[in-house]
């Protein structure tokens, strides 16, 4: 069932091909300069086309399936993400189906099908989500192996011989062969009829040779090398066709696909009589069904957010924060589905009378049980999977499930490559990273995140935003649902953090950075960041009662969204003419902040496994540490003049280095 453009696509089936992007085409009025922009695209999948045909350098149907183009579910290039996107596609319609659907009113029940070569098996995420799968019994799945024993270096066996079969059978999957693929087209029809009647999610293991007919058939060089003019030819009298006709389709083929057309139309129609009926029978739901299908956030999503004077003004953790901002939204807003990889007790993202979403059929042994309409998910602890099923969840008919996932910010480098995919496709969402700072403590440097931030201040269409507080934590929030085509990572502390509801601000953190606390005739300007924030509005005390230096204090929770501000704004936060130096203090990697500021306050090495607070001492992070440093930068500026440090950026906290350090 397909027929596009999808106005709805619940009860079109998703076609996700982690393989070659041509097939696609063959389904959809593209047209032949698809496939010639497709040749100039890509280094050679359909190399049948000749030199001399297609010069285009942008193209609809690109290299790898983007999801920006009519028809196409998801972006796949990286292997195994597909299939970890096809998981969270066909999670989508149980979950939308198990909310939505009623006697005789079917509104969401379509079936996911997945092309996936040898590489995908091989790829972890994919057998994290193979398994969750299994799991949660989505037998609205199908994953369709184009099993030909070939990758890239050669055959298979160099480095995987499980049994993959029985690989799958013990994710609890059904599992279907069809041993001549290459030539039997009606078994593998009837395994993707067969796979609709499954009590579970079908793994159709296809026979096949790559590059039939070709003379490197059966070979790695078909997988990516150009065939040649000679071998094209011999390809095309193998099966029957003019060797001296190109870019031509059988009328059959044609007449074919055409028919898939005016049948995606009645099915389309039949739907829309569906959802008339359901609408009258089941008004408000169907009003939400609507709203969600149009991609849209209830109207007063605003007015769940807690006010200011809501929050505690006592030390806080931000993950706690969090928790107080984002549970009512869950717990109001039926497009949120909330997950975490294993992290329940400590990313405080749970809600009064949650439900998992499980499949209904299992009983745990700790009791813990949900169906199919919940929308907690414990993702068990595959971070990566959690990731790039997100994806498939927020792709689903774009917009209309909203993911939250969690966990602790240094495991956010397992899923970073979803949450890549994330950004790259423009897949709202919010990843909430607690525990993200050398304050985390005891567990030491293994989850004391340095480096991360840098990774994800620097990735595109992602906002990384670090709140100090729970107003700037409200804030982040608002940014984050605001940025429709922009997946977001929350980062938190595990912490107390000190409170300042006379400084902090929702709206500045919308605006990426502002003005904490104000000063006139500074001498310094303190740019202090989410967990660090202490430190900063430490030393300025510090500076001011022992060594008499003016500081203002500038909160930076998000360097994108001040990217996008004013040259105006930008100007009057950081104040880039003053003579007076700019110091970020903040206990990551620098890199990235030298644009913002003259020097920095920052780890030049991993953590230590010490108390939270001890920690923070141990590296300096301690305005008596602080001060004496930012007053003698200070005083060289005054002598030197403030254009003395350009080119010159300071490390006040030592330098890089490299070398084992503990
Ligand atoms: C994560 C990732 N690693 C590596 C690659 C590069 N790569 C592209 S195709 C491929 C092997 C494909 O093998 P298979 O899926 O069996 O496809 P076939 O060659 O049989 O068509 C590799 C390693 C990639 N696209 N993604
Ligand atoms: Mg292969």
């Amino acid at each position: 069932k397909i027929q596009p453009p999808y106005d709805f696509w619940g009860i079109f089936d998703a076609i996700e091909a982690n393989v070659a992007a041509g097939a696609y085409a063959s389904e959809y009025d593209f047209g032949w300069d698809v496939y010639e922009s497709f040749q100039q695209a890509h280094d050679g999948h359909f190399n049948f086309v000749p030199d001399s045909v297609g010069k285009r350098t942008d193209s609809i149907c690109p290299g790898h399936p983007e999801i920006e183009h009519e028809g196409i579910e998801v972006t796949t290039g990286p292997l195994g993400q597909g299939v970890a996107n096809a998981v969270g596609l066909a999670m989508a319609t149980k979950h939308l189906a198990a909310t939505y659907n009623k006697p005789n009113y079917e509104v969401v029940n379509n079936m996911t099908y997945c092309m996936i070569g040898d590489a995908c098996l091989q790829e972890g995420v994919a057998l994290e989500a193979v398994s969750l799968a299994g799991h949660w019994k989505l037998n609205n799945l199908a994953l369709v192996y184009d099993n030909n024993q070939i990758t890239c270096d050669g055959s298979v066996d160099i480095t995987c011989n499980d049994d993959v079969n029985e690989k799958m059978k013990a994710c609890g999957w059904n599992v279907i062969d069809v041993m001549d693929g290459t030539t039997n087209i009606t078994g593998v029809v009837q395994a993707l009829v067969a796979a609709r009647a499954s009590d579970k999610p079908t793994f159709i293991n296809i026979r096949t040779i790559i590059g039939i007919g070709s003379a490197s058939a059966g070979d790695a060089k078909a997988h990516g090398a150009a065939f040649g003019a000679e071998d094209v030819a011999n390809i095309k009298r193998t099966f029957g066709m003019n060797p001296e006709e190109h870019f031509v389709v059988p009328d059959t083929v044609y007449d074919f696909f055409r028919e898939a057309k005016s049948r995606g139309e009645d099915y389309e129609k039949e739907w829309s009589t569906l959802l008339d009926g359901y609408s009258k029978e089941y008004p408000e739901l169907a009003e939400e069904f609507k709203l969600r299908v149009a991609g849209k956030m209830p109207k007063d999503w605003t007015k769940i957010i807690p006010e200011k004077g809501s929050f505690p003004t006592s030390p806080t953790p931000s993950r706690k924060s969090a928790g107080l901002v984002c549970n009512p939204l869950a717990q109001n807003l039926s497009n949120f589905m909330v997950g975490t990889a294993d992290l329940t007790p400590s990313v405080n993202m749970t809600w009064k009378d949650k439900v998992d979403f499980q499949n209904p059929e299992l009983k745990t042994a700790c009791g813990i049980n949900g169906n199919y309409s919940g929308r907690y998910i414990h993702w068990g602890i595959r971070e990566h999977a959690m990731a790039s099923i997100s994806n498939g969840l927020a792709a689903f008919n774009k917009g209309t499930i909203f993911p939250i996932t969690s966990t602790f910010f240094m495991f956010y480098i397992y899923a970073a490559p979803g949450i890549r995919m994330g950004a790259l496709q423009g897949l709202q969402q919010i990843h909430i990273a607690t525990h993200d700072s050398i304050g985390t403590g005891e567990d030491g440097p293994t989850h004391q995140p340095i480096a991360l931030a840098s990774l994800y201040r620097s990735m595109p269409n992602l906002l990384y935003i670090r709140p100090c507080d729970s107003e700037e934590t409200a804030g982040a929030f608002i940014a984050a649902i605001k940025a429709d085509t922009t997946p977001s990572i929350i980062s938190l502390s595990r912490q107390n953090l000190p409170q300042y509801p006379e400084h902090s601000s929702r709206e500045g953190v919308q605006k990426g950075a502002y003005v904490l606390m104000e000063q006139e005739d500074a001498d310094v300007t303190l740019i202090g960041v989410g967990a660090e924030m202490f430190c900063a509005v430490e030393t300025k005390k510090l500076l001011e009662s022992d060594h008499g230096i003016k500081a203002r204090v500038v909160s930076f929770p998000c360097q994108r969204l001040f990217e996008q501000q004013s040259k105006e704004y930008k100007q009057s936060v950081l104040k880039y003419r003053s003579n007076a130096p700019r110091v970020v203090i903040e206990a990551y990697a620098i890199n990235g902040w030298e644009r913002y500021a003259d020097a920095g306050y920052s780890m030049a090495t991993f953590g230590k496994s010490l108390p939270g607070k001890k920690a923070y001492e141990h590296f300096g992070f301690d305005a008596k540490a602080i001060a004496p440093k930012v007053k003698a930068l200070v005083e060289e500026v005054k002598k030197e003049g403030v254009d003395s440090l350009r080119g010159d950026f300071r490390d006040l906290n030592g330098t890089m280095g490299y070398g084992f350090e503990h």
